[in-house]
C-alpha cells in the first residue's frame, strides 16, 4: 500500500532488500514529505510571524494552515488548542512542567499506567509527583477496577498511553477519561503510538491533553503536537520563556501572548511543520481507517505465523492491539536475535523500548519488537519468519 512512494524502502542491507519493521521507533517518509521539507528550504525559508516581507508572510501562512489541518485531523474544537512542540517527549514535559507548577504540590499523585514509555514517567517525577501505576494482566490489559481504586484527594491528573509501544495494547482511553472526569481529575493521553495507526478524535475521547510526534506518522523528526483543551491550557503558566511567547517585556514585568503562542517560545521548526502538513495529507489520502485495517491484518497474520517458531513467546496478547509484536525466543538475548536479523536485512528493535517497568513486570531484560506501518506486506512477515527459522539454531 503506497509502498512505491517511500524511496528508502528500495534500499538493500548487506545485499538483502530492506524489511523495515521498526515503525514504532519511527516511520519512513514518503516522497511528498521529503519534497515539502526541501521545497520550504529551497523556496520559502524565512522566520515566521515577525516579518513583513513576502517570504515570511507566506511561510507564516503555511505554518498556521498546518495548525488548522492538525486541529481537523484530531477533531479539536479550536486551532489555538494546537501547540507545536519537538515531539511527544517535549509535549509531555510541557504539560508536566506547566500543569505541575499550577497544580502539583508535594505529596500529590499522578496516575499513570504500568505500561508507560519513560517519557510519560520521568517528567512527572521531575514535577515532584508521586506516581500511582495502573497494573496490567499477563496479556497486557489494564486493570480498570484497580485504576478506579487509585483515586484519592491527592490525585491531580491521569497520564496514560493510548497505545503501548512495548506491548501494542490499545487502552480504553475513553473509559479511562470518563472515570477520571467522574472524580474531577483531568486526563493527558500519550498518543505517540496511536495517531499513525488509528483514527484519533480528541472530542470523542474527551481528554484534556493529547500528545504525539510527527516522525511516527510519516512526518519529519523535530515536530510534534500538544493538544490542550482551551479551558485548561488557559490556566497554565508558560513552559519556556523567549521570543514569540510574550506580549510586553520590561525588566520589571512581562506579560504573555495568547494561546497557543504562549507555549511556543523561540523559532519553530517551520520546514518540519510543512512536512507534517504533507504527512497528514498523505495519511488522509491513504485513509486512516484503511491504514488501521491493513495493519490489523498484518498483526493477525504475523501473530499466527510467529507461533510456528519453536520457543517463541509473544509479550502483549491483549484482545485489542495495534501493530506491535514483542517477543523472545527461548532463553536467547533480544540483542542477539536483532543482530542476526539485521544481517538478513530485517530491521527490528531490541531492548526495553524505554519501558523498563514493563520488562520488570515480566522479569525479562527486554524483547525483540516488530512493528508495522502502512507499507509493510505479508511477504515481509514471511521474510521475518523464515529468517527466524534460519537463525533459531544459532541461538541455542
Ligand atoms: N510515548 C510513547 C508511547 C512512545 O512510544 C514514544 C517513543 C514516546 C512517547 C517518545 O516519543 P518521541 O518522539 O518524543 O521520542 N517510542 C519509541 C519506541 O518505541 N522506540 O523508539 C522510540
Amino acid at each position: 500500500m503506497f509502498r512505491d512512494q517511500f524511496p528508502i524502502l528500495n534500499t538493500t542491507i548487506y545485499g538483502h532488500p530492506l524489511v523495515y519493521l521498526d515503525n514504532a521507533a519511527t516511520t519512513q517518509k514518503p516522497q511528498v514529505v521529503i519534497d515539502a521539507v526541501s521545497r520550504y528550504y529551497a523556496t520559502l525559508n524565512s522566520n515566521i510571524h515577525r516579518g513583513v516581507h513576502h517570504l515570511a508572510a507566506e511561510a507564516t501562512d503555511l505554518h498556521e494552515q498546518t495548525r488548522r489541518k492538525v486541529q481537523q485531523f484530531i477533531g479539536a474544537a479550536h486551532s489555538h488548542e494546537i501547540v507545536f512542540t519537538r515531539g511527544t517527549t517535549e509535549a509531555i514535559n510541557l504539560v508536566a512542567s506547566s500543569f505541575g507548577k499550577a497544580y502539583i504540590h508535594e505529596g500529590d499523585e499522578v496516575i499513570v499506567s504500568g505500561m508507560e514509555h519513560h517519557s510519560n514517567i520521568v517528567p512527572w517525577q521531575l514535577a515532584g509527583a508521586r506516581l500511582r501505576p495502573i497494573p496490567f494482566s499477563d496479556d497486557g490489559v489494564l486493570d480498570l477496577d484497580a485504576y478506579a481504586s487509585l483515586f484519592n484527594s491527592r490525585t491531580r491528573i491521569v497520564a496514560v498511553a493510548h497505545v503501548s509501544n512495548s506491548l501494542g495494547t490499545v487502552n480504553p482511553i475513553e473509559q479511562i477519561t470518563a472515570i477520571a472526569h467522574a472524580h474531577g481529575v483531568p486526563v493527558m493521553v500519550d498518543g505517540a503510538q496511536a495517531v499513525a495507526h488509528t483514527v484519533v478524535d480528541v472530542a470523542r475521547i474527551g481528554c484534556d491533553f493529547y500528545c504525539f510526534s510527527g516522525h511516527k506518522m510519516y512526518a519529519p523528526m523535530g515536530i510534534g503536537v500538544l493538544y490542550g483543551r482551551e479551558a485548561i491550557l488557559d490556566t497554565l503558566p508558560p513552559y519556556q520563556g523567549g521570543g514569540e511567547m510574550i506580549k510586553d517585556v520590561t525588566f520589571e514585568r512581562t506579560t504573555y501572548n495568547e494561546l497557543p503562542f504562549r507555549f511556543e517560545a523561540g523559532t519553530p521548526s517551520v520546514g518540519d511543520t510543512l512536512g507534517l502538513s504533507a504527512a497528514i495529507d498523505f495519511m488522509q489520502q491513504a485513509g486512516v481507517q484503511a491504514i488501521a485495517d491493513h495493519e490489523a491484518s498484518l498483526l493477525d497474520y504475523a501473530t499466527c505465523r510467529l507461533a510456528e517458531i519453536e520457543g517463541l513467546r509473544i509479550y502483549g496478547t491483549a484482545p485489542h492491539k495495534a501493530g506491535v509484536i514483542s517477543f523472545l525466543i527461548g532463553q536467547s538475548h533480544p540483542y542477539d536475535v536483532g543482530t542476526l536479523l539485521d544481517k538478513l536485512g530485517i530491521a527490528v528493535r531490541t531492548g526495553h523500548h524505554c519501558a523498563q517497568p514493563v520488562m520488570d513486570r515480566y522479569g525479562i531484560p527486554g524483547t525483540v519488537r516488530a512493528s508495522f506501518a502502512l507499507y509493510n506486506t505479508t511477504e515481509e512477515i514471511d521474510a521475518l519468519v523464515s529468517a527466524l527459522h534460519r537463525i533459531a539454531p544459532m541461538l541455542q
